[in-house]
């Protein structure tokens, strides 16, 4: 196996017109939810991934279910439990590209999971996990939940990489520092904007950021995300840069991060360069913001070579 993620995953209720929410009448039900999404990406282009998960006894929940296992993802560690709802969400579009989500997902199925449900056998198959900061700003539980995984991922040298996904609106940005910053001693990768370098770290220079991470975490692998200004990779003492793809017609950026992610995991997998993986994985993100819906965009790989003119292209 490849890829395993842990995570909550949710409707997405995305608006079918622009405006606030109140005067939106139509939606078009999709499936959202950021580790499902990277697990969703990484089977797109070939890997063999796995889901942790706890949905509801619900319709949400089984469409969630057959979704995610149509997509090609293991889903033995994924359970439908009674007494919590599926989780939703609502999009509204502002202006163009601004984008606010309004969640419900108060009481989510996965506050269910248990420490004893991480099954050590299962996780240990992996070459990759996973870990996004939205499963622990859920609920408290869900942080225990993930350094039980995190302990076996190290007994097991299994590659941790982590996504801290700050959602404002989930948790505080001091519980998100002093929770994410707690992993880190487990993690071997992290990928994060320019804003959560700042919550995490207070700075979002290179130069700093790779001073602190080596030198406190022990982390000598981290991607800057600066959206239109591409994104930096360090590695080995070296720094990378690759620009941003331009000329795109964004429609939606939701789960653009975790597209990224995908790429990036691939790259990780397959032993490409730091150059190699970034413009991999930004070409990835490139496919999701130009389609609505958080996963809908992730390309196939015969999408990827068609895009980057490896493979003709034929329309009709
Ligand atoms: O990264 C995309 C996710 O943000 C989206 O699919 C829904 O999990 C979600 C969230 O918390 O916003």
């Amino acid at each position: 196996m490849d890829v395993l993620t842990i995570g909550d995953a949710l409707i997405t209720m995305n608006p079918m017109s622009n405006g606030p929410l109140r005067f939106v009448n139509s939606f078009e039900r999709k499936v959202g939810g950021a580790e499902l999404n990277v697990a969703i990406g990484c089977s797109r282009l070939g890997l063999k991934t796995g889901w942790i998960s706890r949905l509801g006894q619900d319709e949400f929940g089984r469409h969630i279910y057959s979704f995610a296992r149509g997509e090609g993802i293991d889903v033995e560690h994924v359970k439908l439990v009674e007494g919590y709802p599926t989780s939703v969400y609502f999009k509204e579009i502002l202006n163009g590209n601004r984008i606010n989500s309004y969640y419900y997902r108060g009481n989510s199925p996965t506050e269910t999971l248990k420490t004893t449900d991480i099954d050590e056998e299962y996780v240990k198959q992996f070459k990759v996990i996973h870990i996004s900061g939205v499963f622990s700003a859920i609920h408290k539980n869900n942080r225990e939940i993930i350094l039980a995984l995190l302990k076996i991922a190290k007994k097991n040298n299994v590659y941790v990489t982590l996504d801290p996904n700050i959602r404002l609106k989930l948790w505080s940005a001091e519980e998100a520092r002093n929770t994410l910053c707690s992993y880190l001693p487990y993690v071997d990768m992290i990928m994060m904007g320019e804003e959560e370098a700042e919550i995490l770290f207070s700075t979002s220079k290179m130069d700093e950021l790779t001073q602190l991470l080596e030198e406190t975490y022990s982390i000598k692998n981290f991607v800057l995300k600066r959206g239109a200004k591409g994104a930096v990779g360090y590695e080995d003492d070296q720094i990378t840069s690759s620009p941003a793809l331009e000329n795109l017609e964004i429609v939606d950026e939701i789960g653009a991060g975790d597209a990224f992610a995908s790429g990036y995991i691939y790259g990780i997998i397959n032993g490409w360069t730091m150059e190699k993986r970034l413009s991999f994985a930004n070409s990835v993100a490139a496919f999701v913001l130009t389609v609505p819906g958080d996963n809908e965009g992730l390309p196939y790989m015969e999408d990827l070579e068609k895009f980057l003119g490896l493979k003709k292209d034929i329309q009709r």
